[in-house]
Formats: C-alpha cells, structure tokens, sequence
C-alpha cells in the first residue's frame, strides 16, 4: 500500500529514471539498439526493482503516467541520440499489457508526439509480451497496426516463456523475437537449449523475423548465438543497463 501511493508522486518527485542497456548486433559488433529499463530510487529503501513496481503499476493504474512518462523520455533522447550516434539508432521500450487498454488513441497520440519531435517510428521499438496477443480483444490488432503505419518496431518480449500458440506470429505484424534469458543461460552445442535457439532462429527468418538474444552472459554464449545466425544480443557481457550518458560514452566509444 505505502509503495503504491510512493509510486503515484515518484514520477514527479524525480526518482523514477530510465537506464538503457545496449543491444549489440552480432555480425558487426556494433551497439546498434538500447533497450529502456526503469529504475526507482527510493529516498529509504534505495533502489526498487521494476521486477517489483511495474506490477504494483499495473495494478493501481499507475502504469498509465509511468508508461507516458517513458515514452516522453524516451523520444526526448532518441531525438538527441538521432544527432550522436547515428540516424539508425533504435531505442525500445516495454509496454504493459494494461496500456493498450484504452485502445489505439493512446498509441495515436505518442505518433502524433514523433512527428512533432522529429523523430522516425523507426527509431522506436515496442516491446510486449506474447500473453498480449492471445487476448483477442480488437484494439490490440489496431493497436499494432498502428505501430507498423508509423513504421514503429513490434518486439515480442520472453519469447519462448509464455503458454501462448505460435499463431499469432501470422496474425500479427511483428518485427522482432527476443528469446528469453532462460534459454541463453545454459547455452552449450549438445544441450536443449542451443537447438531450441536455433530453431527459433531459423523459424523466425523464415517469417522475416529478427532475434535478440537476452541474458547473454558469456563469450562462448555469444559464440554460440553467432554459430546459429542470431542477429543481436544484449546482456551483461556487453553491459548492464546504465544511465543515459553511461550509454552514449559506451556506444561512442564501441563504434
Ligand atoms: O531490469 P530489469 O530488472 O531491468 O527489469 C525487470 C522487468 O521490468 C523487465 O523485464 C521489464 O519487463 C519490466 N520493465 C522495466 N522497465 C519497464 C518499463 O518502462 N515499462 C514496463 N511496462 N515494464 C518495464
Ligand atoms: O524486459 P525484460 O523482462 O526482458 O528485462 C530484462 C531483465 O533482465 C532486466 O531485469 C535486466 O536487468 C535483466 N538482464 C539483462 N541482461 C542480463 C544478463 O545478462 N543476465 C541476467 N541474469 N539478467 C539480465
Ligand atoms: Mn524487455
Ligand atoms: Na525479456
């Protein structure tokens, strides 16, 4: 309870930021992607997960002002990223299921905020989760083809983790499948979870999908994913999430 109302004043008390954590494509191991992360500095208890506050968000419906205060955030520094890093870079950032709630107004009015900042859909990428396409309600289908107007990325978040079918991988326009980091920990060339990455890898090709693996921790992981054609990864060996300057310094100096 006492979260839940610290949550609803931190946006404006300043202690909600976003991190960015780096995705790197493997063929040119360049940083080529970011993925924004939320962070909550709390005056007493320090840092909160989002592991812990995003749930609390969606269940009191702060998930609203949190998820337009990201995305404000996040077109801000795309479009300076835009200048920085290159014309190419693509920024993206998670969206609850609870914000496609009110329909596809809510998405009109962030492209109606791209053009106004100048900034190119193809800058942005929504991350959702497979659980949001088995729900058949129609605002969610005019919800992403409203993105994929705008020329905004759809990116299906976990891949691989939830009790969905694959069907909606037909029904629906998606760009890329992020596998989930449970497949990527225990990466080895006999074990179950390499052919379950390269099966991923070839089915989504076969449909003109991309792949980012997540939770890449090791050389030999990465080794791996590249064996199997996987086009990007993000993890810890590349780097954590860090501050925005944290990330501009990195990528300018990677690249
Ligand atoms: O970083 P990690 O602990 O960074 O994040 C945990 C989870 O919290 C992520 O997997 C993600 O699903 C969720 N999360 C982080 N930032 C956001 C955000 O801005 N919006 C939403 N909806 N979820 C987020
Ligand atoms: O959006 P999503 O639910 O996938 O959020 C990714 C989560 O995974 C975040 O909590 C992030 O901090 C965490 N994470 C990112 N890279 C790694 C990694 O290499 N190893 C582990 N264990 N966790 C990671
Ligand atoms: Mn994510
Ligand atoms: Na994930």
């Amino acid at each position: 309870v006492r979260l839940a109302s610290e949550l609803r004043r931190a946006i404006d008390a300043g202690q909600i930021e976003l991190y960015y954590q780096p995705i790197i494509e493997l063929a040119s191991d360049r940083i080529v992607k970011a993925e924004a992360l939320m962070r909550w500095k709390h005056p007493e208890l320090g840092f909160v997960s989002p592991a812990t506050f995003i749930p609390i968000a969606e269940d009191t419906g702060t998930i609203h002002d949190l998820g337009e205060w990201a995305f404000a955030q996040v077109v801000k520094q795309t479009g300076q990223w835009r200048n920085l890093l290159g014309p190419d870079i693509q920024i993206s950032l998670n969206v609850s299921p609870a914000q496609f709630n009110t329909g596809p107004q809510t998405f009109q009015r962030w492209i109606d905020a791209l053009r106004t900042a100048g900034v190119p859909g193809a800058n942005l990428v929504v991350e959702i989760t497979e659980g949001l396409l088995m729900d058949n309600a129609p605002g969610i289908r005019d919800s992403l083809l409203c993105f994929r107007d705008a020329g905004i990325g759809v990116s299906i978040d976990d891949f691989g983790t939830g009790y969905s079918s694959l069907s909606y991988l037909k029904k629906f326009d998606i760009d890329v499948l992020k596998i989930d980091q449970s497949f990527t920990r225990n990466l080895s060339p006999d074990g179950a979870d390499f052919a379950l990455c390269e099966a991923i890898v070839v089915m989504a090709h076969k449909l003109g999908l991309k792949v980012v693996a997540e939770g890449v921790e090791t050389a030999e992981q990465r080794d791996l994913l590249c064996q199997i054609g996987c086009d990007y990864a993000q993890g810890y060996l590349f780097s954590r999430a860090v501050p925005a300057g944290e990330f501009e310094a990195l990528t300018l100096r990677h690249t």
